[in-house]
């Protein structure tokens, strides 16, 4: 089917040095005659004026490069234009481009295109999305490994095992009634077996990816005035939320993704947890236990030096947390020597001053190990699943192979069990974009932005 050209501005809007605007398809030799002056050389930028294609008015200063395809990220033909940043500029440049005969990319769209024509999978297609909504280093590097294929040749390796199992199965069809094939029947299942072990492990690391995209569900909780808000702010290095010497001060919910020793985090300051009067102070203590109720980790802050009370024992005794760490807080205040050992209620505990900075480096590093410590997997390249899609066709993969080793062993007909493998071997597929179907591609591509 033949294409047509599409355009869009690559780059965030706004004051920038510099912007880039995107063509791709059959139409961007025709592009660069009607709005650059001068034709432009194969993968060689060049300096030039861009006008207005009706008006022939000079709208910028560019440097422009051609790639003809298939020698492009599309695959296409493709121009791509380097123009002054703005609010203004980068607009007057995409019109004089649709102009010229271009349309506006749909979001997605240049990924789509390169998807479709070869140039990635849609895991890699997934990772690039990943990348640019990446906001920790970790997350990073597991959207470069994938971008790297490192999922993909996993997956790739899986299904080439099934193929191999599903060829062997052939041999039983056709010549049914000999005892002994290439294979002894046993091995065939013990490559199943195998298979299946190898999806399930694969499927284990789904939780690990969901909390790098997502960020760890960090709540702080205490009681009122016990210095959750100033936690919160120095955390996110920035002054977000109010805090004052008032017992009370957070009446909502807030919420912050922040990156912490390049892990993410989904950081949430909350109201003090105290039998409260008013209103607002009670739907605010409400939703504090909601999130409560989900959270990852849950950040418990008492002031340095004073024995807990008994609603704080009991509200640490409640808590469903994977993790819960008591954040001793005002450590500047509490007077030398206080000890507050007697009740570490076998919690880790850690104390900090958002005054002096003391400790935050320390309750940095014990959310990283309590939240990521599976990650370290990461660090050798083991690849890890990050989306549900990942692990709705590894999980048909996995039914799938079980369904066919139940079979085999009730005796099934070979050319009833293969379709099991033929189905396992699908479901791989569709992971990998090998086969897409078009809802598919709608979900995955929606997620983009425009000039991606
Ligand atoms: N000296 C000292 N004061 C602190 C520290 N952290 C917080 N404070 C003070 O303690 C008071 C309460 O701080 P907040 O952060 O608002 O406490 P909160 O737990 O959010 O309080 P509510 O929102 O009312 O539940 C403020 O006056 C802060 O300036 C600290 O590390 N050292
Ligand atoms: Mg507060």
């Amino acid at each position: 089917m033949q294409q047509d050209t599409i355009a869009a501005i690559s780059t965030a809007p706004g004051r920038a040095a510099i912007a880039v605007v995107r063509a791709s398809g059959p139409g961007a030799v025709q592009l660069i005659a009607r709005t650059l002056d001068g034709s432009l050389p194969e993968r060689r930028p060049g300096l030039r004026w861009l006008r207005h294609p009706e008006t022939g008015e000079q709208v910028d200063r560019v440097l422009a490069t051609y790639y003809r395809g298939p020698n492009s990220y599309t695959g296409e033909d493709m121009l791509e234009l380097s123009c002054h940043g703005g609010p203004l500029g980068p607009q007057l440049v995409i019109d004089a481009v649709l102009a010229a005969g271009a349309r506006l990319a749909e979001p997605g769209e240049f990924t789509r295109r390169a998807y479709l024509n070869g140039k990635l999978d849609l895991l890699q297609a997934e990772a690039i999305l990943d990348l640019v909504d990446g906001r920790s280093a970790a997350q990073h590097r597991a959207a470069l490994h994938h971008l790297d294929r490192g999922l993909s040749r996993r997956i790739e390796q899986l299904r080439e095992a099934i193929i191999r199992c599903e060829a062997l199965l052939v041999y039983e069809i056709d010549f049914p009634g000999e005892d002994e094939g290439p294979v002894p029947p046993e091995q065939i299942d013990m490559a199943a077996q195998d298979v299946a072990a190898r999806i399930d492990r694969l499927l284990e690391t789904a939780a690990e990816g969901e909390l790098l995209r997502e960020g760890a569900l960090t709540v702080i909780a205490g009681r009122p005035n016990a210095g959750k808000s100033s936690l919160f702010n120095a955390l996110c290095g920035v002054e977000r939320v109010i805090v004052t010497e008032e017992p009370g001060t957070t009446r909502d919910a807030v919420e912050a993704l922040v990156s912490l020793g390049g892990y993410p985090f989904r950081l949430v300051d909350t109201a003090g947890l105290r039998d409260a009067t008013g209103k607002v102070e009670r739907l605010g203590i409400e939703v504090a236990r909601r999130y409560l109720a989900s959270a990852d980790i849950v950040l418990f802050c008492a002031e340095a030096g004073r024995p807990l009370s008994d609603e704080e024992h009991r509200f640490l005794g409640e808590v469903q947390a994977g993790s819960v760490l008591l954040v001793r807080t005002k450590s500047d205040l509490a007077a030398a020597g206080a000890s507050d050992a007697t009740e570490a209620l076998g919690l880790a505990q850690v104390c900090v001053s958002t005054l002096t900075g003391a400790g935050l480096g320390t309750l940095r590093d014990l959310l990283v190990s309590a939240a990521f410590s599976g990650s370290l997997a990461l660090e050798v390249g083991a690849p890890l699943i990050t989306r549900e899609r990942h692990a709705r066709e590894l999980q048909r993969a996995r039914s799938e192979i079980t369904a066919f080793l139940e079979a085999r062993a009730s005796r099934l007909a070979p050319e009833v069990v293969a379709t099991h493998l033929r189905a396992a071997a699908q479901a791989l597929e569709e992971l990998l974009g090998v086969i897409a179907p078009e809802d598919v591609l709608e979900r995955v591509f929606a997620e983009f932005c425009i000039g991606k």
